[in-house]
């Protein structure tokens, strides 16, 4: 596969219309199923007019460009690490696109397409995974909290930060984002439980894709994730995580009850990591090739580009253009990242807290002091 095909490599333009039946997916929120057809919910009703439609698929389409660049770049030396979301773009999109812009998102270190929804420039993240700085970007400016590795840490910061919210009598939400395999971390439990008891205004929105790096969801958990939120007290939904629409339409709702003093939700979007858990990772160790074949049935891209061709909302010239402006990103983010200065290795100590302490400032001179004895050592 050429980095170039990546977007459109799936089945064109009706993804399964020739496949033998997709298994069911049980207690499913759909708004456009695998073939791009659009149904409705009774529970969410959406209304999206056509150039909120293209604008989604350019989302969609720029943020997978993205994506398949920074891995070619880790390939290639470029980065020391990535962490790909194919697969995952119209969970991260839907649920980026549902914040209104004074909500919070709380990150893991996979959600590069709500980055994008809150105006984060990919270089702006690349440089943390190339090991220049600890993520560029301004967390407040944004509404878009720094990445957290610490797996579920996260769900903490999102319900400390909702209650700090009702506290001041803000009319605005938390999001975090959090895995299948961290539903089974201890902080995402206390979370829960804290923002049930004090009705803070927090969504948990999980993508559950299926694996927590080679742990498969069985390991995780013997009811659907979804269901877990009634034993906290509060609402929980399964959503078609590969389906924007429904996504949007889902996380609006939680969203808007959180704002309107209801109280969290729980949303499961259903969907499935396509690629690795990292770039440091093999998954064909852990997992059959006929599973993923099954799941690029129901790709996300292809199922709105269906929607959006059949519906006669986007005719080629208009997909072209998207195609052309995924390519212009990928050289821009290319050029970006070879470019980008390396830091004084003295950056590390800056920013550590908002104030330098006198510690710190002893441990840079004796860092600045050790780097100077090489130069020394090689005169
Ligand atoms: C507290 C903690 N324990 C373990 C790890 C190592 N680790 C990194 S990713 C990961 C799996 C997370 O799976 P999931 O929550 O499903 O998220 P996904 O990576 O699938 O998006 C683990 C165990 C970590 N980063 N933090
Ligand atoms: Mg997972």
């Amino acid at each position: 596969m050429s980095v170039s095909s990546a977007t459109t490599e799936v089945v064109d333009p009706v993804p399964g219309a020739d496949a033998p039946h997709l298994p069911q997916q049980p207690d499913l929120v759909q708004l456009l199923t695998p073939e791009g057809e659009r149904v409705e919910h009774p529970e969410y009703p959406l209304e999206v007019g056509d150039e909120e439609l293209r604008d989604l698929y350019r989302d969609l389409v720029l943020v997978r460009r993205w994506d398949v660049e920074a891995t070619a770049l880790q390939r290639q030396g470029e980065l020391g690490i990535w962490a790909s979301l194919l697969g995952q773009e119209a969970a991260q999109i839907g649920a980026g696109r549902a914040l209104q812009p004074d909500d919070t998102a709380f990150p893991t270190y996979r959600e590069h397409g709500v980055a994008w929804t809150r105006g984060v420039d990919p270089l702006e993240v690349i440089s943390l995974f190339r090991g220049v700085d600890n993520g560029g970007w301004d967390p407040v400016a944004t509404g878009f909290n720094l990445y957290t590795v610490v797996i579920g840490a996260q769900c903490l910061h999102a319900t400390g930060y909702a209650m700090g919210l009702q506290r001041d009598g803000a009319e605005t939400a938390a999001l975090a984002f959090l895995g299948d395999g961290a539903t089974s971390q201890g902080e995402v439990n206390e979370a829960m439980i804290w923002a049930a008891s004090f009705s803070a205004p927090v969504v948990f929105f999980c993508q559950n894709n299926q694996y927590a790096i080679s742990v498969p969801l069985e390991r995780q958990t013997r009811v659907p994730l979804y269901q877990r939120a009634a034993g906290f007290g509060f609402p929980g939904v399964r959503v078609d995580g590969n389906d924007v629409l429904a996504v949007l339409a889902v996380t609006r709702a939680a969203l808007a009850a959180a704002r309107d003093g209801q109280g969290p939700t729980f949303i499961e979007a259903f969907t499935y990591r396509m690629g690795a858990h990292t770039t440091s990772d093999d998954p064909t160790r852990y997992r059959l090739a006929s599973e993923l074949e099954e799941w690029k049935l129901r790709d996300p891209i292809a199922r709105l580009k269906a929607h959006l061709s059949r519906s006669g909302v986007a005719d080629a010239a208009f997909l072209d253009s998207v195609e052309a402006e995924a390519e212009e990103l990928a050289a821009r983010i290319r050029r970006g990242t070879t470019e980008m200065p390396d830091p004084p290795g003295t950056a590390m100590f800056d920013h550590v807290y908002a104030e330098q302490t006198p510690h710190l400032a002893q441990q840079r001179a004796d860092f600045a002091a050790y780097q100077a004895s090489f130069e020394e050592a090689g005169r």
